[in-house]
């Protein structure tokens, strides 16, 4: 898919506490930032998606008493897997990573916001109704496809990826500028899934 002016780069949560170091770490999280930097160079429209949870958040395992971190619960709207708390409004592990470097990106889409539901898409939140209104910018500023990158791989990028797809929009995820969080097998499975949406898997060495 080639780089047009209707392609925008979708920067995925590249935030502190995603990094080694911070309290919900990506293994080797930090290794992406140059490259998304350097990715982020050849697109006139670059969007950053931004993990934004209020305290108590219902995807929190200390939200839940006699939880563990990682542990499976049913919600309302489904599944939902425990995390150790992350991402919380306006701390500084919410904060981007200090290297990313995207003076040009003209929106930050903020996510996960709601208390009570989780969203790992960029686009549409767990309960899978409530949108998060990226779609209706993208497609009112003639955006057809969006390329993503970020973290973690095999839950927001994938989430985001197939929410893309779903939107109309053609999307394709670079998997050397992602890294994935791999619980019991998540990795594998994204990209599957992914493929069988029509998700388009490149190397940045497609790019540059
Ligand atoms: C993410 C788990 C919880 C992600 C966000 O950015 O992939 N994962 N919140
Ligand atoms: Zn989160």
């Amino acid at each position: 898919m080639p780089i047009t002016s209707r392609t925008a780069l979708l920067v995925i949560d590249v935030q502190n506490d995603f990094i080694p170091g911070g309290s919900l770490p990506v293994l080797e999280g930090e290794r992406i930032v140059p490259l998304i930097n350097q990715l982020a160079r050849q697109f006139q429209q670059v969007v950053i998606a931004q993990d934004w949870h209020p305290r108590g958040h219902a995807s929190f395992a200390s939200s839940h008493p006699g939880r563990q971190p990682y542990d499976v619960i049913q919600l309302p709207y489904g599944e939902q897997t425990l995390w150790p708390d992350h991402c919380v409004q306006a701390s500084a592990g919410a904060e981007f990573h200090p290297e990313l470097d995207l003076p040009h990106a003209q929106l930050v889409i903020r996510k996960g916001c709601n208390p009570d539901i989780d969203s790992y898409s960029a686009f549409l939140e767990a309960d899978r109704r409530t949108t998060t209104g990226l779609a209706g910018y993208l497609s009112e500023r003639g955006i057809d496809t969006v390329y993503m990158v970020g973290l973690a791989l095999d839950f927001c990028v994938m989430y985001t990826a197939l929410d893309a797809r779903a939107a109309g929009f053609n999307a394709v995820v670079v998997l050397d500028a992602c890294r994935g969080i791999d619980l019991d097998g998540s990795l594998a499975d994204a990209i599957e899934r992914m493929q069988k949406a029509g998700v388009e898997l490149i190397q940045s060495t497609d790019l540059i």
